[in-house]
């Protein structure tokens, strides 16, 4: 069944387009994660190729701090992945002229936003920011840059349940349908193009491989076993390497395995669905996968070098290419030194939680990826949500707190986005996000209120759909 867009939100999206096409001297502010940095090189290669003078920044998030470096622009602003949220912050700073094109939950209408929210879509799930920019480009007769609206939305995980839905689909096809797509039903481990195949078992997060997870040694028999070879002369061979039958009898072994430990079906089904390859990429990089781009793009942002992943975005594959490829190797050194600090300390208990405070250890930028890797390295049973802490680089008296979950807590009715934005305001601080991640920023000293009160309110959520 062919999925068709809203023909009101069409028209609304084409109307506003077509104003930003009359614009010159435009300035795109962006998000400086997967999603964000996509949106930005989408909007970028289509005023540049309507010879546009146009400039771009990324940043972490728009507040009363961030937009003092927009305030004084004389530019056109084009906020992609961010603006909805902080429509009244945008006019109290008088900022004359701009477009949003965003995603997040919106404040209010304005006749210069393209948000889905007002045509009854679903941010979180059936359209990104990056899918948003790419339907304005569109509808202005560029459609080439179709692939990384899907990488925007893998990065902002809208296909975690096995596949993009509605909106997002539109865009799957106009990428398939200009050959730079291809979509396969195929085990969606992490690592499929870039990584040997005993690393991607071994470092599997989603869903963990019980024995396996963490456990190189153990993955290499698994794979042995199986009579698949995990060399191919002196090369570690990768997934995307192996035979069609050699793929299948990994996967059936895989199921098997979760089978026999009685993992949840639901669980194992995740494990399967929809794979993204970029088919102009080259085969074996990171480029070649949607999930594997993604990761590599929040690299970039978390390093505070989320230009580079635009210019890459936008086709550089070499100056920025190369340190795009550094940079994603110094984050796993941060992350792999971050997870052995944390086997070496250990996490804290609480009734509906486990916590650690990394006191100045471990970056704010990417405590949360630490925080959500204590599952995969087994550091933590997948029992209870994640928090932890660090120490808010911009402000010394605040407490940055990252929170991760997994699948079948959400079954159970886990939010951490809205429990997070909740018992963080009321102790003035604020945070929100995603069912199955988010993170809050609370005054130092309240740490130890907003510990009990998160506990109950985990409590209530998990108690609630039993
Ligand atoms: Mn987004």
């Amino acid at each position: 069944m062919k999925i068709e867009m809203n023909p009101e939100f069409w028209n609304e999206i084409c109307r506003i387009s077509k104003e930003l096409s009359k614009e010159d001297n435009l300035l795109v502010v962006s998000h400086h994660d997967a999603d964000g940095i996509t949106s930005c090189a989408i909007m970028v290669d289509l005023l540049t190729g309507l010879e546009k003078d146009t400039e771009f920044m990324t940043i972490k998030q728009l507040d009363s701090n961030t937009i003092k470096n927009i305030k004084d622009t004389d530019r056109t602003v084009v906020f992609t992945d961010m603006g909805s949220g902080q429509l009244s912050l945008i006019k109290e700073n008088k900022i004359k002229d701009f477009y949003i094109i965003d995603h997040h939950t919106p404040e209010a209408s304005h006749e210069k936003q393209i948000n889905p929210h007002f045509f009854g879509y679903d941010g979180g799930l059936e359209i990104s920011a990056s899918g948003m920019a790419y339907f304005v480009a569109k509808s202005l007769g560029n459609m080439k840059m179709a692939h990384l609206a899907i990488v925007g939305a893998v990065g902002d995980m809208q296909d975690s349940d096995g596949k993009l839905h509605s909106l997002n689909r539109i865009i799957m096809d106009d990428a398939i349908e200009q050959g730079l797509l291809k979509v396969r039903h195929d085990l969606r481990l992490f690592g499929r193009q870039s990584r040997p195949l005993t690393q991607m078992l071994a470092y599997a997060s989603d869903p963990i491989l019980p024995g396996l997870t963490g456990n190189e040694a153990a993955c290499a028999s698994f794979i042995q076993n199986l009579g698949i070879p995990l060399r191919e002369n002196e090369r570690w061979r990768t997934y995307v390497d192996l035979e069609f039958s050699e793929r299948k009898k990994l996967t059936t072994a895989l199921y098997i395995h979760l089978l026999d430990l009685n993992t949840k079906e639901f669980i194992i089904q995740g494990m399967i669905g929809e794979v993204y390859t970029l088919l102009n990429e080259e085969k074996g990089t990171e480029l070649r996968d949607a999930k594997e781009f993604a990761t590599l793009l929040n690299a970039c942002g978390r390093q505070g070098q989320p230009e580079v992943g635009v210019m890459v975005c936008l086709g550089d594959r070499e100056k920025n290419w190369r340190m795009a490829k550094n940079i994603l190797q110094k984050h796993r050194k941060m992350l792999r030194e971050g997870i052995e600090f944390l086997e070496k300390r250990g996490v804290e208990e609480m009734e509906n939680f486990y916590y650690f405070d990394s006191q100045g250890r471990i970056d704010e930028n990417i405590i949360g990826v630490i925080a959500g890797m204590a599952y995969g390295a087994r550091i933590i049973p997948p029992d209870r949500p994640i928090l932890a802490f660090a120490d808010d680089n911009d402000d010394p008296k605040m407490l940055k707190i990252s929170a991760r979950a997994n699948w079948s807590l959400i079954r159970k009715g886990l939010h951490l986005g809205n429990a997070l934005r909740e018992e963080s305001r009321k102790l003035d601080g604020d945070g929100g996000g995603h069912d199955i991640a988010a993170g809050a920023r609370i005054p130092k000293e309240c740490r130890d209120e907003f510990l009990k009160n998160i506990d109950r309110k985990f409590g209530e959520q998990l108690r609630r759909s039993v």
